[in-house]
């Protein structure tokens, strides 16, 4: 197969709910979305960089660029056995693994489609039929509207609540949280809010019982994790520091987490994310699938790869309602009432777009051809 255009296409939602994290809060998502067409098909991908370069150093104003000069060009018009030849072809690049990654995760539903197949068979996944499914609260503006979220989340089934914490948000909240929920699976995610001078205050965090602490320091650190992982009882997991396989190893070898989360764009698509998934069950290391605020697209993609045996921890990927009014597929990613999201059996990432709504939400588009 070869690609004969591909074409970027930015769309602009509010958030149902505004989302903070320790970087920064949210109230409308900038998405870029990967269209890889090829013979009369077409792949579909989601650029899961966020709109500042906050999370990481991409933001949706880079990955339309790195898309546009440098992605596209290197894969258009090359012969592809499979979407495995995707990453090879963008690795020159360095780093910008969520741009990459928006065009890998769209060839990889292309040749799906090319199949006649469900992208989570594609990609090798198909485990389970259903994934489970926690959720991911952010930062509120009270103890008490964080409480009501939670009463709401559970209420809807979801098997775990991931709470996002900061300085001056942690210790007492996680504490009067556990207090009002003593017995709900439990975590926190701080973001790289903390350094190796917060050790003491970080072990506060251990009476808790937490399921894990979400990388708690530098996004780009790994060693010091290991120095922290030593002297918490919680097991760290680790988030924006593993960008690559090869970190997944050091990061397994330094004993600098117990859990990974796994971001399909983060690690720059399906062969990556497969690779890490590989090597932490290897080593007996967990790992779930993380989310990034996506809209349906990404989110179809999340539960595919959630569907890889080693997915044995409930992920952050979640109902669309929880962030739209209205999603870009359709049906809508919807969980049961046991907080889980079932499987489907169509072609490709298994939902249909729902075209005249993305058309209504495009603030630009682009298309680079042969
Ligand atoms: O660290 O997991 C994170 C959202 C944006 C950036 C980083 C993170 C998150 C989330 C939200 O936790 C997960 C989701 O609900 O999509
Ligand atoms: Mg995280």
């Amino acid at each position: 197969m070869k690609l004969d255009r591909i074409t970027l296409r930015q769309i602009r939602m509010p958030l149902v709910h505004f989302f903070e994290t320790s970087f920064s809060r949210t109230y409308s998502r900038d998405i870029v979305l990967v269209e890889a067409h090829a013979g009369g098909l077409t792949g579909y991908g989601e650029v899961t960089a966020g709109e500042n370069p906050f999370y990481n150093e991409e933001w949706t104003g880079s990955a339309w660029l790195i898309l546009r000069d440098y992605a596209a060009p290197r894969v258009l018009g090359k012969p592809l056995e499979s979407a495995n030849d995707v990453f090879p072809l963008t690795a020159h690049i360095r780093g910008h693994n969520m741009a990459r990654g928006g065009l890998e995760t769209a060839v990889w539903d292309l040749f799906a489609r090319a199949a006649g197949e469900p992208l989570w068979k594609t990609i090798g996944a198909g485990a389970r039929r259903e994934i489970p499914c926690g959720v991911s609260i952010g930062i509120q503006d009270s103890v008490e509207q964080l409480f009501e979220k939670i009463e709401t989340e559970l209420a809807a089934g979801y098997q775990r609540i991931k709470m996002k914490i900061k300085p001056g948000w942690d210790v007492d909240v996680v504490r009067r949280v556990r207090e009002r929920f003593p017995s709900i699976k439990l975590m926190a995610d701080a973001n790289s809010a903390y350094t190796l001078a917060d050790i003491d205050h970080l072990r506060k965090l251990d009476d808790f019982y937490l399921m894990m602490i979400e990388q708690p320091l530098a996004h780009d650190d790994i060693i010091d994790h290991a120095t922290l992982q030593a002297r918490l009882e919680t097991p760290i997991c680790l988030d924006e520091c593993i960008r690559t396989a090869h970190h997944a190893e050091q990061a397994i070898q330094l004993r600098a987490c117990g859990i990974i989360n796994i971001k399909l764009g983060r690690v720059g698509g399906f062969r990556e994310a497969k690779r890490v998934h590989d090597l932490a069950q290897a080593a007996s290391i967990p790992v779930w699938c993380g989310g990034m605020l996506e809209a349906g697209i990404g989110r179809a993609h999340n539960v595919a790869l959630a569907t890889l045996p080693n997915f044995v921890l409930p992920g952050d990927v979640s109902a669309s309602k929880r962030y739209w009014k209205q999603d870009i597929i359709t049906p809508a990613v919807e969980t049961t009432a046991r907080g889980t999201i079932e499987l489907r059996d169509e072609p490709g990432f298994g939902y249909a777009l729902d075209h005249d709504f993305i058309r209504g939400v495009t603030v630009r588009e682009e298309s680079i051809a042969l």
